[in-house]
């Protein structure tokens, strides 16, 4: 056997400054970072007594301890640079928003605070306090932060939530061909988690200019770093990811400066992207004025010992020593900082006989429901078309229709990209959907890992940051596993962010239900997608609503889920002949064929198995009336066009092809009872396939599947109730 050593091409470095770094500095940068860490400390300890005094609703979680981080790292950023957080980013949030709010010139020692920077920490302090004129309008508070003129991406609650996001910026910013760095925070906690992995390795193989920078502060609430990662220097998992490593020390500005200026440096070049660990500690309990070790998980002589390294204390000292400020100089940033603190609370809060916040700045109450979606400005001035009024006409298969329409906007649109497992391999994807795209638009049609999470959060990123994502979920039961971008960040951020960002993608995926792919392979994903109110999904049954729904889907300012069914891509449907353009509204279901007994409502690939049954059900004397939904989100689904056609039939029966158990059937039923009870001879029926992992075996999928057999049985027994038990052929016979 032949052993050979081999080395990982890493290069990997800890980095710490020395007094003749200081005398090199920029005086006025070590000023700002002066007052930059002043600020933060006293924005954290005056949160702290504002939450004891019971004006702060939420948790909080101070970044005492860690001021020096966030003041030094986004001193060395350009103001166009972004910043990405976690649940405790108040110290990276204002030392970005400052940054944003005074000119690069401001002299902290000399000048008085302007006015703007004033204003940003008084509306950070609002944010928190869930108050109106916070960034969020109080909807985000300590978490979930965000400013985007300022370049703050978002801060995030979900351990390692954010991370993708960040890295989807960077991928934004690489297409747009700016030159701007992404800086993104998370703790040592969240490097054990797989988005960041998935996130890095994403990262590392498209070169994306983002630096990824661990504050390990050593515990994750109580539970020791070293405990939960076999790696003792975070910076080492740089290693596999094709990017360089960094170890700084946290109470170090210096080092923190220079390896952040160094590596955006090299970034902007075209470096790699790195992973930067700054170890460092935050003095109290992960949420409130405590210690860690009133808890038991670490020692106060631990403690002690990290309070006496505090650069609080030994930057100003080291400071002084160089001789480079006095002693009046740093009591002048310390009272700038204290009287901006000052105001701040004096802005958010009354002094009565107790402290309490002032009651005009609470949100509107009216305003609780708004921003969940686009308010639809984007609908002013589109023309919507009704595609039965179309004439000359092509057939096209409706795989082909799916490519062809992604062309024509990669086409018109160059914010637009196309995202997912095999995209560009095969000549067009693995089932067709973007035939010759590959070779026609090389760079905006990208295979990615096996990643959905990795990539559902890139493109929830790229959207938030100017793109237009369109992105293939292979199979939609892959959706549980990117779950967390999909839902909780996705789908909720703009109304978490305080509706100041679109969310501009598409996520498509094609159903396999019927293909002997067995449990995990054939989920029909739309009540899933469905409980999550952020989101849009449309379910085209044919090619031509295809198009005309892909189209409203690339111009909404929503996600949206475009459900496709394997059954539906080798059929061939007609489109008009050289349009490929027209929109379809979301919202608006169609009769496809009319009836006078009962309504059967359904979507997808279920409308040409209900129109098949239609004829059968004639032949038993029963007529139905069959509504293809289009819009299957709820509040999308068209109660108006249902409410018709059941005010003339007198009988629903929703069809489904999922599971009863994960289907959209319970609610449409329940509004359908609850708006036209009086118009109903009959209770709603539901009918779907069998509540089972769809098997695999041919006879036992079969019958899973509901079927046209099981259908006709199920509208006939709706049939038999509306007329009281008559058989529909007597009814029909005595009528
Ligand atoms: C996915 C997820 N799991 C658990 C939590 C609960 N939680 C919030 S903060 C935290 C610790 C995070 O530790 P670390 O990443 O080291 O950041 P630190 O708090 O030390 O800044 C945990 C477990 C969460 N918010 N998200
Ligand atoms: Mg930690």
């Amino acid at each position: 056997m032949i052993k050979t050593k081999l080395d990982l091409a890493f290069d990997w470095q800890a980095w710490q400054s020395t007094p003749d770094d200081m005398l090199r500095m920029d005086l006025l940068v070590i000023k700002r970072i002066l007052f930059d860490l002043f600020l933060i400390h006293e924005f954290e300890e005056t949160l702290l007594r504002l939450y004891q005094e019971g004006c702060v609703w939420g948790p909080v979680h101070s970044s005492v301890g860690q001021e020096a981080v966030a003041a030094a790292s986004i001193a060395a950023l350009r103001k166009t640079d972004k910043i990405a957080g976690t649940h405790r980013a108040h110290h990276q949030f204002l030392a970005k928003v400052m940054k944003h709010a005074t000119p690069d010139s401001w002299d902290p020692c000399r000048e008085a605070l302007p006015v703007e920077a004033s204003l940003a920490v008084k509306r950070t302090l609002a944010e928190i306090m869930g108050l109106a004129p916070g960034y969020c309008g109080g909807r985000g508070g300590s978490m979930h932060l965000r400013h985007a003129e300022a370049g703050v991406i978002g801060t995030n609650a979900i351990v390692g939530g954010g991370i993708p996001l960040a890295t989807g910026t960077a991928f934004a910013e690489k297409f747009k061909h700016t030159d701007q760095v992404v800086l993104c925070f998370f703790g040592d906690g969240a490097t054990n988690q797989g988005v960041f992995h998935e996130a890095c390795n994403i990262a590392g193989i498209w070169n994306l200019p983002i630096i990824y920078f661990v504050e390990n502060n050593l515990y994750a609430v109580a539970t020791p770093s070293a405990e939960v990662c076999a790696v003792k220097d975070l910076s080492a998992h740089a290693a596999v990811y094709g990017m360089n490593g960094r170890v700084v020390n946290g109470m170090d500005p210096l080092a923190i400066y220079a390896v952040i200026d160094d590596s955006a440096r090299s970034i902007r070049g075209g470096g790699r992207s790195c992973i930067i660990e700054c170890k460092c500690y935050r003095h109290y309990h992960q949420g409130g004025e405590k210690r860690g070790s009133a808890f038991g998980y670490r020692s106060r002589r631990e403690e002690d010992e990290w309070l006496e390294r505090d650069a609080l204390v030994t930057f100003p000292a080291a400071v002084l020593q160089a001789g480079l400020l006095e002693e009046p100089d740093l009591l002048n940033l310390r009272e700038l900082a204290q009287s901006a603190m000052m105001e701040a609370v004096d802005y958010c809060t009354l002094q009565r006989n107790a402290r309490i916040v002032r009651p005009e700045l609470w949100p509107r109450v009216e305003s609780l429901r708004e921003g969940v979606r686009s308010d639809g400005r984007e609908w002013q001035g589109v023309s919507f078309s009704d595609p039965e009024t179309f004439t000359d006409l092509v057939e096209m298969k409706y795989s082909d229709a799916i490519a062809a329409v992604t062309g024509r906007w990669l086409e018109k649109d160059d914010r637009v990209v196309v995202l997912g497992e095999d995209v560009a391999n095969f000549k067009g994807g693995a089932y067709g959907a973007t035939k010759q795209l590959p070779e026609r638009f090389p760079k905006r049609v990208l295979n990615t890992p096996i990643s959905e999470a990795g990539f559902a959060g890139l493109a929830c990123g790229a959207a938030m940051s100017g793109l237009r994502p369109v992105v293939e979920i292979m199979y939609p039961d892959f959706t549980l596993v990117a779950a967390d971008q999909l839902f909780n960040q996705i789908s909720k951020l703009r109304y978490m962010y305080g509706n100041t960002t679109d969310m501009p993608l598409v996520v498509r995926t094609r159903v396999a239900i019927g293909c002997g792919y067995g449990g995990q392979h054939s989920m029909d994903p739309a009540a899933l997608y469905a409980l999550f109110p952020g989101w849009r999904i449309v379910a085209p049954s044919n090619a031509l609503d295809y198009v005309g729904l892909f189209n409203s889907a690339m111009h909404s300012l929503d996600p949206v889920l475009i459900i496709e069914h394997h059954s539906l891509y080798g059929r061939k449907f007609p489109l008009p002949k050289d349009n490929l353009d027209y929109f379809i509204p979301f919202g608006k279901a169609r009769v496809t064929r009319e009836g006078k007994d009962v309504t059967l409502i359904t979507y997808g690939c279920m409308v040409g198995r209900c129109e098949k049954v239609q004829a059968r059900l004639a032949e038993k004397h029963v007529s139905a009336e069959i509504i293809d939904l289009r819009s299957i989100d709820f509040p999308s689904i068209d109660y108006d066009l249902i409410g018709g056609s059941v005010a003339k039939t007198g009988a629903a029966v929703v069809v489904e092809e999922s599971p009863r158990s994960q289907s959209l059937g319970a609610t449409i039923a329940n509004e359908v009872t609850e708006r036209f009870f009086e118009w109903l001879d009959a209770p709603v029926l539901r009918l779907n396939s069998a509540d089972v992992p769809n098997p695999v075996s041919r006879v036992l999928e079969s019958a899973a599947i509901l079927g046209e057999e099981e259908i006709v049985t199920g509208v006939m027994s709706a049939a038999r109730r509306k007329w009281n038990g008559d058989y529909p052929s007597r009814r029909t016979e005595a009528t």
